[in-house]
């Protein structure tokens, strides 16, 4: 068996650079590329990549330790070489492995002038091509420092950052996470503060550049000039990470703010995102709804335990609803109002017109004329036609009435959405119901049948009950109204008790884009309507 070292590469002239990890174990087996040490200056630290691929047989370094260019790091049992003579680069300085671009401390982002807008683009990074951008540490109208980090680009072994070259404001960006950037590329423009860019000068940066050919050994010991781009730099934002740390968080969907680093100053290591990834791993595995608000999750039962038991699926649409009332009840701090609306008159009315309807093959319910209302109430408290955006800091108003209506079905509970109620008629309103409810039943509806609501009407006064606090039907309503059964009920008219035929309402909203106020407002016109028919004409 050939054993063959691998030794610190060319590093850019940089000499007692501190190991700050050791990735590999005796016995690993390792492929060419992989990473072994990592080691770290105090601007920047690179992945030092085996140039061999086989089993580690020993490790020569420690933690701490202070290397320079040609240090031997590792003795391997090379793959395939029992027979071999020992390979020629495992005595000479270790070469690159061609898979890895280097990551090379070159010249800042050159400027072109502009009065006091300058160009920002891609400087020398050793002749790596299409280079990924996987941070944007900046905004449009952020004000930047020289040498603050404005991009970091990452090829398979390195991550590097782009530092402004001038102190400014960021007047625009051009990249975004994910582009591909090579030397030259624009990153956006910057109108410098303290009159022309210092781009062009800087010697340190471009002959740093120059003194490393594009091969994959990295450089360190990034120029100290402001304007000195700085190679593998692992410190970005907040977060203090190599490269393959990074990566390792990227595929697993980790936000590495939120991981605590437990190397040296901090670091992040790989075992710290994986640490951080395993419970919630464990947690959905054991079948437990762990939710991102870190809910705890209900603890199993066995029903079975107590007596007889049948376990039945629920149906598709069920287990919709079921997500759904939970997001909402998770998402939106939810109050309901209570108020007794008089239909005494409504329902004079709506007896008169009984005879009228059955004639046009129409069916007139209390439903047609709350909808009515409650389609007058939002017109007239555009406050109450919203939505929370998804942005968390906008509200979206609505110029259009779209109402649901909550249907019980075999199947479960389905809300189809009637359009433009403020612009139809009760008869109109009353057919259109009857036959979106139908379909309901039918498992008819489509899709954009059941989208669009501003605000959904459930009710149960066939089946009876005084009231009920509804589920907002979150994100896009704000509010549903409840109706519960109307009852006879003796009405003070401030001489005596009268006989009043009274519609019990429960009005949920969502607090997040109503206030309490507005909502009074809204249930006070509401039943004002339903009292009064003659209002939705004013
Ligand atoms: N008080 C007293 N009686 C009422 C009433 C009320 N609030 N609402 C309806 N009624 C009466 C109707 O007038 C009708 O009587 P008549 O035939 O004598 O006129 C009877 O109850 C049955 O009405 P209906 O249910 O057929 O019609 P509707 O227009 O009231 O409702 C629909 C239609 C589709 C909404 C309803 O059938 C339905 O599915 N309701 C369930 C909604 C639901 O499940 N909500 C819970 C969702 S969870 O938030």
């Amino acid at each position: 068996m050939a054993i063959q070292t691998i030794k610190v590469p060319d590093i850019g002239g940089a000499e007692g650079v501190e190991v700050i990890e050791i990735s590999v174990n005796v016995g690993d087996v390792i492929a060419e590329g992989d990473s072994i040490v990592v080691l770290e200056t105090d601007k920047a630290s690179m992945e030092i990549p085996a140039d061999v691929a086989g089993k580690v047989v020993a490790i020569k370094v420690n933690l701490g330790d202070k290397v320079s260019q040609d240090a031997v790091l590792l003795e391997v049992e090379a793959e395939g070489s029992a027979a071999a003579a020992p390979a020629p680069q495992a005595a000479a300085p270790a070469p690159a492995p061609a898979a890895s671009p280097a990551p090379v401390a070159a010249a800042t982002a050159t400027a072109s002038a502009a009065g006091t807008e300058v160009q920002m683009v891609v400087p020398d990074i050793g002749g790596a091509e299409g280079v990924e951008v996987i941070e944007i540490s900046v905004n449009v109208g952020d004000e930047v420092d020289a040498g603050d980090s404005l991009i970091v680009l990452e090829t398979d072994k390195a991550s590097m950052e782009i530092p402004a070259e001038a102190a400014g404001k960021i007047v625009s960006l051009a990249v975004k996470v994910g582009d591909k950037l090579s030397q030259g590329s624009v990153i956006g423009v910057l109108a410098t503060s303290g009159g022309a860019p210092v781009a062009a000068a800087p010697a340190a940066a471009p002959a740093k550049a120059e003194a490393a050919p594009a091969v994959a050994a990295p450089k360190v010991e990034a120029p100290k000039a402001a304007s000195a781009p700085v190679a593998d730099v692992a410190q970005t934002g907040d977060v203090y990470a190599g490269p393959a740390v990074r990566k390792l968080a990227r595929q697993l969907g980790v936000d590495m703010g939120k991981v605590s680093g437990t190397g040296p100053r901090g670091r992040l290591l790989k075992d710290d995102v994986r640490a951080y990834v395993k419970p919630i791993v464990q947690a959905a595995q054991s079948g437990a709804s762990f939710g991102g608000s870190g809910i705890p999750a209900l603890p199993v039962v066995d029903y079975s335990k107590f007596g007889e038991i049948e376990i039945v699926k629920m149906s598709k649409i069920k287990k919709l609803t079921a997500d759904a009332m939970t997001r909402s009840w998770l998402n939106v701090p939810r109050i309901t109002q209570f108020d007794d609306a008089d239909i005494t008159d409504l329902e004079v009315f709506r007896n008169s017109m009984k005879a009228e309807a059955e004639k046009r093959g129409s069916k007139l319910t209390p439903l047609p004329f709350i909808v009515k209302a409650v389609a007058a109430a939002l017109v007239a408290e555009p406050s109450f036609n919203v939505s929370v955006h998804q942005d968390n800091e906008s509200i979206v108003h609505k110029k259009f009435v779209h109402i649901g209506i909550a249907v019980d079905t075999p199947n479960g509970l389905l809300v189809p959405v009637v359009r433009n109620v403020d612009k139809k008629g009760l008869f109109e309103l009353a057919d259109e119901i009857n036959v979106l409810a139908k379909k309901a039943r039918d498992g008819k509806l489509t899709p954009a049948e059941m989208q669009g609501g501003c605000f959904t009407i459930s009710s149960l006064g066939a089946m009876g009950g005084n009231g009920f606090t509804p589920m907002v039907s979150a994100p896009t309503e704000v509010g549903i109204l409840g109706v519960s059964r109307a009852q006879m009920k003796p009405v003070w008219n401030g001489k005596e008790f009268i006989p009043r035929n009274m519609l019990p309402l429960s009005l949920s909203y969502d607090h997040r884009a109503v206030n309490g106020a507005d909502a009074g407002r809204f249930m006070t016109y509401l039943v004002s309507v339903i009292g009064d028919l003659r209002r939705l004409l004013l």
